[in-house]
Formats: structure tokens, C-alpha cells, sequence
């Protein structure tokens, strides 16, 4: 069915998701088959180009997963472009306050929600050949926007972004969140502060009736953070998964570890 994980995450389901940042459509279309419910192709730190997008999106569409993308820095311009592609949810990086939020909403939900301008059909065709019009009034709730919460301004603002309509989900990134907290002085995403602001941003989102969802450098952490009461958590990454394959290969063979 149409616009299926929309439907399903706004039912209240638990999805875990795949992550793509090597910019391959096989390689997200292969992480895709293995049965993750969406895949995230990363074009604001991963190696996703305009036409690698466009191929990626298909090719995890037709796999069975949702796709989404993750925008550059501060480019709603790319929020509906993706969308138009065929993406079924954005990822937009430090979402800071309410404006920041607004600029994402407008740009991903059609009026009156928001103010994305209409020409899809690339994403109608995806959907099952679906009409103009029969897009126009799915595709609001059909599709996904996910605002990143990964910096002290956000968590400030958490509320009012969580608050803002046309928003659906907030996303931490766990990574940002540490640097900026520690203001530039670690990586760790274990530390109390972090931990702490994890799970007020979690109870924000689930207050405001908006999913909770945050990203996960493996399995082990996404079911701890599902037990904390988070929705969406991406696993890993296509780099991640890739060198503990290798590595995990090499270890059971007579080689050196060499790398370049
Ligand atoms: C972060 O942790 O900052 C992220 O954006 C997740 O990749
Ligand atoms: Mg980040």
C-alpha cells in the first residue's frame, strides 16, 4: 500500500532502519533487502550525489524498505526535491529552533500545512501510479519529516520544535549532541549530560503526539534505546556494516591486519 511506514509509525509500530552513506544504490538496496523498514541515504555527510540519489531512492523502494534522505545542512530547496524523488521521509540536521523548523515543515507539506510546491511524479509513480490529486491529499501525512535535535539551541527549543505542525518526528544525533555539549571536547555519547538530554528529547517528542527517533551505531544500542521508549533508530551505518564484515572475515584467517 501506498505510503505504508508513515501509516505504520503513526499506528504507534517500532521500526529500525538502515543508513547510507557510501552513496551506492546497490549498496542501500542490498542493506534494504535484508528487511530493515526504511533506509536513510545520507546526503549531508555521506557521498550521495543528485543522479546517485534519484537511483538510490528506486532501488530501495523496489527492495521494500521506505526510503528517506538525510539533507545538507540548512537546504530546504533539497527537501522537496527529495520528497519529489520519491523519498517517503526527510532527515533535516540541526533543526535549532522554531524558525528552523518552520522552513522545514513549509517546505515538505503542501498547503495549508506547509508550502511545498507540486510537480512529483516520480514519487507518484513509486506510489503506485498514483493521481495528481489522490498525491496531493496523501502525501502530507504519507511522508515523514524528521527534525534533527543535536545541538544546546535545540534542546532549548525542544518543545516549540516539537510543537511546530508539520513536523512528525524528532531525530537525535547522539554524535553532534556530545561535541556540542562538551563544546568540542568529546565524542561520548555515553556521557551523563548526553544520556540525560536523550531522554528529554525523547519524552518531548512522545508529549507533543510526534515520534521519537534517533540514530544508532549498532543493534545493541537500538534495542536499548527502544526499551527507552524511541520509534525509530537506524543501525549502523553501510560503512559500519561493511569493515565489521571484513574485518570479522580477516580475523578467522592467517593475515596481518595491513589498511593503507
Ligand atoms: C549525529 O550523531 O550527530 C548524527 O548526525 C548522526 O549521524
Ligand atoms: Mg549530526
Amino acid at each position: 500500500p501506498a505510503f505504508s511506514l508513515a501509516q505504520r509509525l503513526r499506528a504507534g509500530e517500532t521500526v529500525y532502519s538502515g543508513w547510507c552513506m557510501m552513496g551506492s544504490p546497490i549498496v542501500a538496496e542490498t542493506i534494504a533487502r535484508e528487511g530493515f523498514a526504511a533506509v536513510v541515504l545520507d546526503a549531508q555527510h555521506g557521498l550521495w550525489n543528485t543522479d546517485t540519489l534519484r537511483e538510490g531512492i528506486g532501488a530501495v523502494h523496489h527492495a521494500g524498505a521506505a526510503p528517506f534522505v538525510r539533507v545538507p545542512l540548512a537546504d530546504f530547496g533539497m527537501v522537496s526535491r527529495a520528497l519529489d524523488f520519491g523519498a517517503e521521509g526527510i532527515v533535516a540536521p540541526m533543526i535549532n529552533n522554531p524558525d528552523d523548523a518552520r522552513q522545514f515543515a513549509a517546505a515538505a507539506k503542501y498547503p495549508p500545512l506547509g508550502e511545498r510546491s507540486f510537480g512529483p511524479p516520480r514519487a507518484m509513480m513509486l506510489q503506485g501510479q498514483m493521481a495528481a490529486t489522490d498525491y496531493l491529499a496523501a502525501a502530507n501525512t504519507g511522508t515523514l519529516t524528521f527534525a534533527m535535535i543535536e545541538t544546546p539551541e535545540a534542546l532549548r527549543n525542544v518543545e516549540a520544535i516539537a510543537g511546530t505542525p508539520g513536523i512528525d518526528a524528532l531525530f537525535i544525533g547522539p554524535y553532534d549532541l556530545s561535541t556540542s555539549l562538551s563544546a568540542g571536547k568529546a565524542q561520548d555519547i555515553e556521557a551523563p549530560e548526553v544520556n540525560a538530554a536523550i531522554d528529554n528529547i525523547c519524552a518531548a517528542a512522545i508529549k507533543a503526539g510526534k515520534i521519537p527517533g534517533i540514530y544508532c551505531r549498532d543493534a545493541q544500542r537500538a534495542l536499548d534505546m527502544a526499551k527507552r521508549g524511541f520509534r525509530f533508530m537506524t543501525v549502523g551505518s553501510d560503512f559500519s556494516l561493511v569493515r565489521e564484515g571484513a574485518s570479522a572475515a580477516l580475523k578467522q584467517l592467517p593475515v596481518k591486519a595491513s589498511g593503507a
